[in-house]
């Protein structure tokens, strides 16, 4: 049988590169040295891109692959697809909703109750001893805290959700108006939620619509006691004012998962004490990037089968 080539942009664990393997014929991409002669080498028989969501298929690629039907997206953002390009060629593009809401949701609480309660601080001082000269300083209450939510999609309302069960009070900022639980209070702008709240939840969608929709006035408004976590995308939040504030203190503390040119972090970063930095891993568990791997290899399946695609965006 003849496999569709696939161009594979980045790696998958072991499990997922194989049950691809299985069915496709894959490009690594990444791991290519020159990558336009790669392309070039390649670009007639791709029918496929496997990608996932921080690296997407950029319109020089797709522009580059004259048959490709098909791009399936490892992560539920798709921001850094092409997406106008894709749908000017008829290609469709899928990715994996849904089965990583509640790993991502847990992540941007345990990242809020760790900064709040100065865990990671506590666990170096612990360990090297500082202990038997006195007691760690005392930290942030959570509990009665308000929360403000950015971006009320189903990642966001999770966050929320689990709020809820650590008594703080919870307000929202979204673009459309949706059903909420009895006692979440709407806010009409970024601006005014920061205002109102004491840590703030970025949990929208990335692209052109919401870059840098956290600005400085934004940040300033949360003030030198309050906080963000951030378990989007970076373009969401003006990196360089946000590193001016923590610099400062005009931000109290920024819990980030996601960073401007990840995986390469801006050094001014690694001076602060006051930033919890997670290297982009709020779906990173075993059981959810299995349900992810699985929904790339079935969605790329269902199409050269001819079948309806199971998540499709375009
Ligand atoms: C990444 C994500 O895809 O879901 C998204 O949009 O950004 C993540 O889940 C993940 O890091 C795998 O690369």
């Amino acid at each position: 049988m003849n496999k569709p080539h696939i161009l594979q942009m980045g790696n998958y664990p072991a499990w997922d590169n194989e049950a691809l393997e299985q069915h496709f014929t894959l490009h690594r991409y990444f791991e290519a040295d020159d990558k336009p002669a790669f392309l070039a080498t390649h670009a007639g028989e791709i029918r496929g891109i496997a990608t996932r969501g921080e690296l997407g298929a950029s319109a020089e690629v797709i522009e580059a692959l004259p048959n490709l039907e098909v791009i399936s997206v490892y992560g539920v953002g798709y921001d850094a697809v092409a997406l106008d390009v894709a749908r000017a060629r008829g290609i469709r593009v899928t990715n994996t909703p849904d089965v990583l809401t509640k790993d991502v949701a847990d992540l941007a609480v345990a990242m809020m109750l760790a900064q709040m309660r100065g865990m990671v601080g506590a666990e170096i001082w612990a360990r090297s001893g500082q202990w038997v000269g006195g007691n760690y300083p005392l930290q942030q209450r959570v509990h009665g805290q308000r929360a403000g939510i950015l971006g009320l999609g189903r990642i966001g309302y999770e966050v929320a959700k689990r709020l809820v069960g650590f008594d703080m009070e919870i307000l929202y900022c979204n673009r459309n108006h949706r059903e909420v639980p009895a006692g979440w209070t709407y806010v009409e702008s970024a601006r005014a939620l920061a205002e109102q709240c004491d840590v703030l939840f970025v949990t929208l969608t990335g692209g052109a619509a919401t870059r840098h929709i956290v600005d400085k006035d934004v940040i300033d408004a949360l003030g030198p006691s309050g906080g963000l976590v951030n378990v989007s995308r970076a373009s969401n939040t003006e990196e360089a004012a946000l590193l001016d504030a923590l610099e400062t203190g005009a931000l109290g503390w920024a819990a980030l998962d996601v960073f401007e040119g990840e995986p390469k972090l801006n050094p001014r970063f690694a001076k602060l004490d006051n930033v919890l930095l997670q290297p982009h891993h709020g779906s990173g568990t075993i059981e959810t990037r299995k349900e992810m791997g699985k929904l790339v290899l079935d969605n790329l399946a269902a199409h050269f089968a001819g079948q309806p695609l199971l998540t499709p965006v375009l």
